[in-house]
């Protein structure tokens, strides 16, 4: 069971960049061995954690270095937590192609969003960061996949996104796709601008619309 006081502990410890703290809480979150929705609670936490470091970040607290160190920091804490997110050997419910797009180099998000839909039975053909509109298209002409999932976390990534639909519509491949689109600059009228399916802040509750397009 996991504790909430321990869980409002943790997402200060992750705003604080206090290592051995989220370490020392995390390993005792695994030890009482949580459930699926348990472990996406935690890792919604430890990303309210980032949202402290972007906030200590603008006005001046926290410098470059500490972004990085908090990426670094997120990306073992959900290393940690990845076993107890499911075995990934589930029946293969489709493929998602995904990346971060154009311009922007952001991964955190797109890898726990890879996590999740991993662990919930995609195949997930992740192409990496920055990528081009034309990389993306390359890349669903050889996997065929029935969704793409396009990630940004800049403001300027909205635009790299509307690019790549752009892209998909030029070549014809527009309607043989649902597009999904996450990061934290996206939101409902994103969506509409960009022209994409859906959008989603979170990734656990984006995998539920994924499965829904598969039914
Ligand atoms: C860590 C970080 C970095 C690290 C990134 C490390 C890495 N490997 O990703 C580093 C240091 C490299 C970095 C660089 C920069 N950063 Co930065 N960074 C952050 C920070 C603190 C956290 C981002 C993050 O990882 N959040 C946690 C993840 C889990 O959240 P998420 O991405 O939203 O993902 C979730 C959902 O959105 C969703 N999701 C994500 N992807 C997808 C995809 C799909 C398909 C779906 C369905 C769902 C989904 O699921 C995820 C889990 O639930 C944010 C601050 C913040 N509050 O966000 C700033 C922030 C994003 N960065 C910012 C800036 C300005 C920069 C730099 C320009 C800084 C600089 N001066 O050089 C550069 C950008 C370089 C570039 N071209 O991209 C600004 C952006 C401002 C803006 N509005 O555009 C922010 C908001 C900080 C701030 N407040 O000013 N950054």
């Amino acid at each position: 069971m996991i504790i909430l006081a321990d869980l409002a502990e943790l997402k200060l410890a992750f705003g604080d960049l206090d290592e051995a703290k989220v370490y020392g809480i995390l390993d005792s979150f695994v030890a009482n061995n949580p459930n699926n929705d348990e472990t996406q609670k935690i890792v919604e936490v430890c990303q309210h954690g980032m949202e402290i470091v972007g906030e200590k970040f603008e006005n001046g607290e926290y410098f470059v270095g500490d972004l990085i160190f908090a990426g670094e920091l997120l990306s073992d804490s959900i290393d940690r937590l990845k076993p107890l997110l499911g075995d990934g050997n589930a029946v293969t419910r489709g493929t998602i192609v995904l990346g971060t797009v154009e311009g922007d180099i952001h991964d955190i998000g797109k890898n726990i969003f890879k996590s999740i839909a991993e662990a919930a039975g995609f195949k997930v053909v992740d192409i990496g960061i920055d990528q081009a509109p034309e990389a993306f298209v390359e890349a669903v002409k050889i996997h065929k996949p029935e969704i793409v999932g396009l990630s940004g976390v800049l403001t300027l990534s909205i635009d790299s996104m509307k690019r790549t639909v752009e892209a998909f519509k030029a070549v014809g491949l527009r309607n043989e796709v649902k597009i999904t689109i996450g990061g934290n600059a996206v939101s409902d009228e994103a969506c509409r601008y960009v022209g994409a399916d859906a959008w989603s802040k979170n990734a656990p509750d984006s995998i539920k619309v994924c499965s829904g397009w598969l039914l």
